[in-house]
């Protein structure tokens, strides 16, 4: 796929003739922008082609990922890198006297995802790719992602992010490849004249899929997969009963929004209409592509296909299997629900019980009453199953249908054939604690597949300073296999190596700065601590702690305005999804603390805040590379995995954690030496649950620091927080403190002043830091989805073939 400079650019300016019918000097920004997008897109259609032509004649097995999130942010140079085309395309673009990284800036982020959740989908498509594995996402195209953060007087104000204004250069539409999906009416059994029972439909609607395919590009490798994201449309059909504009309004409103909520359920219709809208297009859209292209019986289907269920949202995706197996196909239900479980395997994403999403039956029923049959006839014969197996209570308790609600975990884990959580801790406490009813039933069906990172975004796409000493040091393997980052580990101790790490910090730092005073006014120096906590705004995360700690160290500095400390910048991230109150709360109370810190004088620079607005992936791009402190200060046992600590230590931040979710991990990979580890364990948390010894308001009576520190949202200390400061003065003292921050208060200060301290030796911290980058490589998701390939999918990477291009 190589391509020389010259006719790189000679390319680019007909491709502006062509669609612009322009001349590169007066074409605008965006112009070029779209037709490098174009070119860049033309290098690899062949590929994309080949690719799914090579698994039609090879009757390769692929999987499907559905998810409700997809969160790739930009894509131009991520498809270059792959492409192997980076470096040429900054070259030639240079020659022409334009900046690479200034006209990637123009690419609107892909923000079809909350958090790390959809970030994760978006990983593995890319590793899946990189990895030759033949696999494809399933989603929803939403006309708007998660919605623009701004800051008006220290609160959270949501914008619409209309992303898909200027067009989306990626994606192709296929109006060809639309599907029809069923939803409300009514439904009942008839005889058909052979006997059958036979659904018959009355009154639904029905909604038009339409597939939108975006290539997946693997890294150099000429495989390139498929994110297929369906959009709503008004059937042909159908024309004459959408006469209305409020009418067609409320139809296409199905697809116009991401639900921007982070693990929390919604109780909405339009929710699970979603979930079922893409769950349908997909499995039917498979299901077409099986009969046409594979051309086996459908009885083989669990050789070739599987399906992977990402978190509760797609797990329609039982039932609706069901639906095609039995009304369509006219299999048995034993044969079909053979097959379905054999097709289906599910992850588990958190252990927070808001999450486990359920719906109520009268809800289900209206809505999508023959997904509502077949749930309760699963539920039927499960119950008559494990009746004569286990105990009445153990079987009423993981039955589907409970209390008047289905429970989608429930449906997910006795519909397919693996459970996974994402880290070890996680998979632990699954079995243990929150699903353990069914690893009585179903043992062998639990498993645990740590979660990764697209290792060449987080490291050669976002931090170029850092790979170029990489590659000047080890050489260049590690940029195809992150495992040879161990290489670095040789260098330990070699001051040369140290400093030049030490550097390309420094310049990533003074980015950062340029654009924290562009965008906030607030000046920062690149010699103090960067010190960083980026992940949606959740009380579980303690972003509060951050600040209770932030505050503390305003006041010693009061107290003695001589205080001898590293100088520090404390860089927040975080949205609040829009009805989450008290995460509002706590934004309001940073922005405010940032106010008055970042203005005081008598501070001197010691300590600044800053909250960045808007944050997503592109701007997780401009932060990750500058930071020298991870923030990952959630209550043991309530991050299921993280995913960002994995992307600050690849880039050499050190670690601040408590053990749980994937930090666990971090730390076995770079020793304790390594990470700062804090807190409370997932078994004392468990222990204080049990015993209901934990007093908030004893440690506030006792601790005069945390008294003080406390007393300060309430006695006027920060200005503008009156019922702010109140709040959260509540929430730890009158509500006993949920998260037991302040039970974790000191040993957090603690660290952080070891961390104070260790940044003093900058020696010491260059090799803390190399250490870390060094043994990131570990948590790459290629190795994260080759494990999902070979213990739960069973399927296998393309042998090496060519295409005709190259
Ligand atoms: C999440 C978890 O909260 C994260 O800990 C995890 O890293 C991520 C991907 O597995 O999934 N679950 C969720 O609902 N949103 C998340 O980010």
């Amino acid at each position: 796929m190589a391509l020389d400079k010259e006719v790189f650019k000679e390319e680019l300016k007909q491709r502006l003739r062509e669609n612009y019918a322009m001349e590169l000097e007066d074409a605008s920004k965006q112009e070029i922008f779209y037709a490098l997008g174009a070119l860049v897109k033309a290098r690899y259609s062949d590929a994309w082609r080949d690719t799914w032509k090579y698994y039609v004649d090879k009757h390769k097995k692929q999987v499907y990922y559905f998810s409700i999130e997809f969160l790739p942010g930009r894509m131009l140079k991520s498809n270059l890198l792959n492409l192997g085309l980076l470096d040429t395309a900054r070259e030639a673009l240079t020659d022409l006297g334009i900046e690479l990284d200034s006209l990637a800036e123009v690419e609107k982020d892909m923000a079809l995802g909350n958090g790390g959740l959809g970030r994760l989908a978006s990983c593995f498509m890319d590793s899946i790719a990189s990895c030759g594995l033949p696999g494809n996402g399933n989603g929803i195209r939403y006309d708007y992602g998660l919605f623009k953060q701004r800051f008006v007087d220290g609160y959270q104000v949501e914008l619409p992010d209309e992303w898909l204004q200027s067009g989306n250069i990626w994606e192709i539409r296929r109006e060809s490849k639309a599907v029809d999906v069923r939803v409300g009416g009514r439904v009942y059994l008839a005889e058909t004249i052979e006997g059958k029972l036979k659904p018959v439909y009355e009154n639904e609607r029905i909604l038009r899929a339409v597939p939108y395919d975006t290539g997946m590009v693997g890294y150099e490798n000429n495989v390139v997969n498929t994110l297929r994201l369906w959009s709503v449309e008004i059937p042909d059909s159908e024309e004459d009963k959408y006469q209305s504009i409020q009418g067609r309004r409320e139809l296409e409103d199905l697809t116009a929004v991401l639900y921007p909520d982070d693990s929390n359920e919604h109780g909405r219709l339009i929710r699970l209409t979603q979930e079922y809208f893409f769950v349908s297009a997909g499995i039917q859209s498979i299901i077409r592509h099986y009969k046409k292209r594979v051309q086996k019986p459908i009885s083989n289907l669990s050789e070739y296909i599987s399906i992977h269920i990402n978190d509760t949202h797609p797990a329609l995706c039982v039932p609706e299997m069901m639906r095609i197996l039995v009304d369509e196909e006219d299999l048995s239900w034993e044969q079909a629900w053979d097959i379905t479980g054999k097709v289906m395997s599910y992850t588990n994403h958190t252990i927070m019980a808001e999450a486990l999403e359920k719906w109520s039956i009268d809800l289900m029923r209206r809505t999508l009453p023959r997904m509502y049959q077949i749930i309760e006839e699963i539920d039927a014969r499960y119950v008559q199953t494990m009746r004569e197996l286990h105990p009445h209570d153990l079987v009423e308790r993981t039955r589907i249908i409970r209390n008047g609600q289905v429970h989608m975990a429930h449906l997910s884990i006795i519909g397919s054939h693996s459970t996974n959580g994402v880290a070890k801790l996680h998979s632990d406490l699954l079995k243990s604690v929150v699903l353990h009813d069914f690893y009585i039933i179903y043992p062998d069906r639990f498993n645990n597949k740590t979660n990764g990172i697209a290792q060449r975004r987080w490291s050669q796409i976002v931090n170029e300073p850092m790979s170029n000493v990489l590659d000047e040091t080890i050489g260049k393997t590690w940029r195809k296999d992150s495992g040879d980052l161990k290489l670095l580990m040789n260098y330990q101790s070699d001051q040369a190596v140290l400093e030049k790490l030490a550097e390309a910090k420094k310049i990533n730092k003074q980015v950062l700065a340029d654009y924290i005073l562009e965008t906030t006014e607030i000046e920062v120096s690149a010699d103090a601590i960067f010190d960083v906590q980026i992940k949606r705004l959740h009380a579980y995360k303690r972003q509060l702690l951050n600040l209770l700690h932030i505050i503390k160290l305003y006041q010693d500095i009061k107290e003695n305005p001589d205080l001898d400390m590293q100088k520090r910048v404390f860089i927040f991230g975080a949205k609040a999804a829009p009805s989450y109150h008290y995460a509002k709360v706590i934004i309001k109370c940073i922005n405010e603390a940032a106010n008055l810190i970042n203005n005081d004088s008598d501070i001197k620079d010691r300590i600044k805040i800053v909250f960045l607005p808007n944050y997503n992936v592109s701007l997780a791009e401009k932060i990750i590379p500058a930071a020298d402190v991870s923030e990952q200060i959630s209550l043991a046992s309530k991050e299921a995995s993280g995913t960002s600590n994995m992307k600050l230590m690849l880039n050499g931040a050190i670690t601040l954690a408590t053990l749980d979710g994937a930090n666990v991990e971090i730390r076995d990979a770079v020793g304790d030496d390594n990470i700062y580890i804090f807190g409370l364990t997932e078994k004392e948390v468990y222990e204080y649950y049990e015993n209901q010894e934990y007093s908030a308001h004893q440690l506030y009576d006792e601790n005069p620091i945390i008294r003080r520190v406390l007393n300060a949202f309430i006695d006027g200390t920060i200005p503008n927080i009156v019922y702010e400061g109140r709040e959260i003065f509540d929430s730890l003292i009158k509500y006993n403190d949920e998260y037991f921050l302040l039970r974790d208060f000191d040993s957090y200060v603690k660290a952080q002043e070891e961390i104070d301290k260790a940044y003093g030796d900058q020696i010491f911290w260059q090799k803390m830091s190399l250490i870390n980058i060094a043994n990131g490589g570990r948590f790459s998701s290629d190795e994260t989805v080759r494990r999902y390939a070979e213990d739960i999918w069973k399927i296998e990477p393309k042998d090496s073939f060519v295409t005709e291009k190259g």
